[in-house]
């Protein structure tokens, strides 16, 4: 027998034989469990009632007793109190009883309450008058057979006496309570449906303490608790007020949701998402994937940075920033939001500044640079990585570059914190006699080079030849742990002396110098920096 199941089955029988008043709620479900656990109840009545109706049936035993085991059993996993299980008439004879006396200990159930009626049941409340009772030679038996079946010896079978409700007197009730005391109960259930509790008062004063007597004033609410106390109840059970309750709610919602199409009339009347998570778990699990999952990875986002103009375009940017000039029918910007798409980046933030309200392409996190006329791209970048979600990897690049998907696919896949792509084909530029951010790394390209970890020295434009070994395309990739601190680094660059133009090679170059590891990704060719009128013709053909 599992630890939970012992404790369990120890603490019903404790409830029972407490010389104070203890209590019972109803549950029917997994989470009406937790939610009777979480009041404060000490233990848990699976009402055959609840559970009958939770599944839309009536409490004639058409639900299989497989049907209510199952249910059964989230109950219990979700709990730690034990559960006495409304058994109805043990489904069958005393061998049936002993089949369900067996797989309710397998479940963890602490408990199970037998009633002296015709297998199948109907409810007590519903013409008992006219139902009959078990033979009690017959019930003895069950109780018997149930006994002998159980495991372990605090697992509790309460017998339910139901004289009262098939209108006969406090005798035959007494009669019946006796026998089922000497077929070895562990406590008796003497229901009534009177609206005052006389018979179960009467009962109690002739009972005595044989054994431990359980109630269920239903019908007779308005009974102050302290009659029982004072009577010497051993346990009340509260047998179906989460059920009524749950139908009282779900039946105003689901009006007021029919009657007016919306959710804001019902919204502060249900509890919120988080809610139901929580009765569910959800933190326990979360910390479980901590603890056992490889670290996840949650995805990569991009940050452009698009505040600025332009001017070398004249008036073609005369309207718009250069990320939205149209390039072969698209703006810059929409060829760069594919490219990031293309390599399953879906999260895409875009600092804009001049001409801000057209920067208006959907599904952007779009950050605003409204000082982008008297700052730099570091201000941009700062402002950016304080408006991205802290918990991604990002790629940080420019509105004005277009590239092709590999470039930051190589970026995003690789494992260095802070890494940087590289053109090997920096001659072109030096050729054509363009301002380039030239890089110098801890390696050339070369055969080698491919398995080696290559680290960035400097980049800028004033590299000798001699120590140039590509030209830096804009693209810097930046962990998710390493946000945080860039931002930082970026904020004392613009706090400290006259750093407002910074751009981002002096961060690169600022962070290499404090020690940091930036990773090099050498790639040839593939992408293209608007820069000039002339680009953006040669762009159309890109
Ligand atoms: C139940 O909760 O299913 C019971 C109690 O058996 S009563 O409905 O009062 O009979
Ligand atoms: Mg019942």
């Amino acid at each position: 027998m599992g630890k939970l199941f012992l404790e369990k089955a120890k603490k019903f029988r404790s409830l029972l034989n407490s010389p104070q008043l203890e209590f019972l709620c109803e549950a029917h479900n997994g989470i009406s469990a937790v939610i009777a656990e979480e009041a404060g109840f000490k233990g848990i009545w699976g009402s055959g009632l609840s559970l009958s109706a939770q599944f839309g049936v009536r409490d004639n035993n058409e639900a299989s007793w497989t049907q209510v085991l199952e249910m059964l059993e989230f109950m219990s996993d979700a709990t730690r109190v034990p559960i006495l299980l409304d058994g109805d008439t043990g489904y069958g004879n005393f061998n049936n009883m002993r089949r369900l006396v067996k797989k309710l200990e397998q479940r963890e159930i602490a408990a199970v309450c037998i009633e002296d009626k015709l297998f199948p049941k109907t409810n007590s409340f519903i013409q008992g008058q006219a139902q009959p009772l078990a033979d009690i030679d017959e019930f003895c038996g069950k109780i018997k057979a149930g006994k002998d079946a159980q495991r372990h010896d605090d697992f509790s079978i309460v017998a339910r006496v139901e004289a009262f409700i098939a209108g006969w007197g406090l005798a035959e009730a007494l009669q019946r309570a006796e026998a089922y005391r000497e077929a070895g109960a562990d406590a008796v259930l003497i229901h009534s449906a009177l609206s005052m509790p006389d018979e179960v008062l009467a009962f109690k004063r002739e009972w005595a303490d044989r054994l431990p007597v359980v109630i269920v004033p239903t019908k007779y609410y308005s009974t102050p608790t302290e009659v029982f106390r004072d009577h010497g109840f051993s346990l009340v059970i509260w047998a179906n007020h989460l059920l009524r309750a749950s139908i009282a709610a779900m039946q105003q919602t689901a009006r007021s949701l029919a009657s007016d199409q919306n959710l804001f009339s019902v919204e502060d009347r249900v509890v919120p998402v988080a809610e139901v998570f929580r009765l569910q778990g959800a933190v326990e699990l979360q910390q479980a994937e901590k603890k056992y999952l490889p670290l996840r990875h949650l995805g990569i986002q991009a940050l452009v940075l698009a505040a600025s103009r332009g001017e070398e375009l004249g008036e073609l940017t005369e309207n718009r920033p250069k990320t939205m000039v149209s390039v072969a029918g698209r703006p810059l910007l929409a060829h760069i939001v594919a490219a990031l798409n293309a390599t399953g980046i879906k999260n895409i933030s875009v600092v804009r500044g001049y001409k801000k309200e057209a920067v208006n392409l959907p599904n952007l996190n779009l950050i605003d640079n409204d000082d982008y006329a008297a700052s730099g791209e570091l201000v941009s970048l700062l402002k950016g990585l304080q408006g991205i979600q802290p918990e991604q990897d990002l790629i940080v690049c420019y509105g004005d570059v277009l590239f092709n998907k590999y470039i930051v696919q190589i970026l995003a896949e690789s494992r260095d914190p802070l890494a940087v792509a590289i053109d090997t084909n920096w001659m072109e530029s030096v050729n054509r006699d363009r301002q380039a951010d030239y890089a110098s790394c801890s390696m050339p390209h070369s055969r080698e080079s491919f398995s080696t970890r290559i680290r960035l020295q400097r980049i800028g434009t004033e590299i000798s030849r001699s120590d140039i070994h590509g030209e830096w395309m804009g693209f810097f990739k930046i962990a998710a742990a390493e946000i945080a601190a860039v931002a930082g680094v970026v904020e004392r660059m613009l706090s400290e002396g006259d750093q407002r133009w910074a751009k981002l090679p002096d961060l690169l170059n600022l962070l290499v110098e404090k020690g940091n590891r930036v990773g090099v990704y050498y790639t040839t060719g593939h992408w293209l920096d608007v820069d000039s009128l002339d680009d953006v013709v040669h762009a159309g053909n890109f």
